[in-house]
């Protein structure tokens, strides 16, 4: 775990007590400060009290006195567009942050390390994990941690000289306010999250903020020429030292890319291309490079085999929550008469098209869609394929199944958040994996009866 003197004496209240919550109190009682910790649920304030019994006061940051309190630090998922901590903290004139706040306050008690920071609305884990792996394989001490889901003050502190390698969301750079990354990586921008923001510009104005922290004397990485990202880059150009904002050259590396097995496709060259730039600028040379992309290994839920029966592949892509993630899995099984895909779409939808998949339909053998978008979506693709309502994963799955012949694919990539139906990304693509395991494995009493 990560402490910090910075926090000795000083009183906190930390809203929302999962991981990132959890991990903030942790660290903050260890650093010997007080705290205020608050959940809309039950559960999780009974936990905290069983673990701490001092140290600890349960009470609701937005209406509790705030006098004398030096931060409260807001998980992630706490939506500050409509939650009344953001009116109740500002009357009391007390700052919201992240526990990537703390981490930048805890800085300067660590060891000499650098912190590399990715953002972007698609393939920042994909980019974290690799810049993670290939530092790894450089034998450079090295944590990952943010949005891929590890807190990073739940890691352990490296020693000098090393890197961590940060993946952040938008939710999470708008409570952060002096994290100076000495590489910072911008790989996209794309409609998402529009519940929380009022439209794009002001979705790319809180990434754009990642950028505005750092020195100008640090590094910048650009992966792709959409407007919004065009825009930020020219405006960090504009301030910073010469060659300090550096585009990724996908096409430096592409003839190599075949002997990747976890990095196919046009999105992950982009992702590789950034990874490459991140690492380069932290000094590692090619020859340490070249050889580790190829030992990566992909996470699950993005594009993950995970059976292949009959003559069909089953693909979890549960991470695809939006349109721009979906078309490269829609992409990356061409047209062929012996290959089509069983699309498997919906949930809880973060816009009113599916623009950036339609290149990709003629792929497509049948949509199977579910969740709260399943109506809107069969009237929008039933124009151009045959569509099923199958309304919930497991009867789409069914009927996928079905209907699949060998060559298939049948590809869970739902453009949507999973919120609807499960409680994150990661249950849904538990939950095909476990069914499609269920469905496809023939049971020692089926084997017998055959
Ligand atoms: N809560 C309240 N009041 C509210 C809303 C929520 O008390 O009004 C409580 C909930 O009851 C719950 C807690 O707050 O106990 C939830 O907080 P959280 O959703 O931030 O959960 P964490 O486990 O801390 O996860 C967060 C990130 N979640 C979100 O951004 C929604 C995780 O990203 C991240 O991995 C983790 O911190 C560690 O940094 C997930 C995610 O979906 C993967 N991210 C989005 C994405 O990738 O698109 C941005
Ligand atoms: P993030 O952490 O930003 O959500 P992931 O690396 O987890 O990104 O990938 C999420 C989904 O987006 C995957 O389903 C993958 O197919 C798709 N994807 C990955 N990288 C990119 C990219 N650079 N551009 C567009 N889509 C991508």
């Amino acid at each position: 775990m990560i402490t910090s003197p910075a926090f000795s004496g000083k009183r906190y209240a930390v809203l929302g007590l999962a991981r990132t919550g959890m991990s903030a109190v942790r660290s903050l009682l260890a650093s010997g400060a007080q705290v205020m910790a608050w959940d809309s649920r039950e559960e999780p304030r009974h936990t905290l009290l069983q673990m701490f019994r001092e140290g600890v006061e349960i009470a609701d940051p937005a209406t509790a006195d705030l006098t004398g309190t030096d931060g409260v630090v807001v998980s992630p998922g706490v939506p500050l567009n409509r939650h009344p901590i953001a009116a109740a903290a500002s009357a009391a004139g007390v700052p919201l942050i992240s526990d990537i706040e703390l981490f930048a306050l805890a800085r300067p008690s660590l060891p000499p390390h650098r912190i590399v920071g990715i953002t972007g609305t698609n393939g920042k884990s994909t980019t974290t994990a690799l810049v993670h792996h290939l530092l790894r394989s450089a034998a450079v001490p090295v944590r990952m941690g943010g949005n891929i889901g590890v807190p990073i003050l739940s890691t352990e502190p490296l020693p000098p000289g090393g890197v961590y390698v940060l993946e952040l969301s938008s939710y999470q750079i708008d409570l952060t306010h002096s994290l100076d990354c000495e590489v910072a990586a911008l790989l996209n921008i794309t409609p998402d999250h529009l519940d929380r923001y009022d439209d794009i510009a002001a979705y790319a104005t809180s990434k754009a903020r990642l950028f505005a922290m750092q020195g100008p004397s640090h590094q910048m990485i650009v992966a792709s020429d959409d407007p919004e990202t065009r825009g930020i880059a020219l405006a960090e150009a504009a301030r910073r030292d010469p060659g300090k904002v550096e585009r990724a050259d996908p096409v430096a590396i592409a003839p190599h890319q075949e002997n990747w097995p976890s990095l196919q496709g046009p999105h992950n060259l982009q992702n590789a291309a950034t990874a490459v730039a991140i690492v380069t600028a932290l000094g590692l040379r090619r020859e340490q490079i070249l050889p580790a992309l190829a030992t990566f290994h992909g996470l699950p839920h993005r594009m993950e085999r995970v059976a292949e029966a009959g003559g069909v592949l089953y693909i979890n892509d549960s991470k695809a929550t939006n349109p721009a993630s979906t078309a490269p899995a829609l992409a990356a099984f061409p047209p062929r008469p012996d290959k089509r895909i069983h699309w498997i779409v919906g949930g809880l939808p973060k816009g009113e098209t599916l623009d950036e998949c339609a290149p990709w339909f003629g792929n497509v053998a049948a949509a199977y869609t579910i969740g709260e978008a399943g109506p809107h979506y069969s009237e929008l693709l039933a124009p151009v394929m045959p569509v099923r309502r199958s309304e919930m994963l497991c009867e789409a799955i069914r009927q996928a199944i079905e209907a699949a012949r060998p060559g298939d694919v049948v590809l869970l990539s739902p453009a949507c958040a999973s919120f609807d139906q499960f409680r994150d990304y990661e249950a849904r693509g538990d939950t095909f994996r476990d069914i499609v395991m269920a469905l496809t494995t023939p049971t020692k009493a089926g084997a017998g009866a055959a």
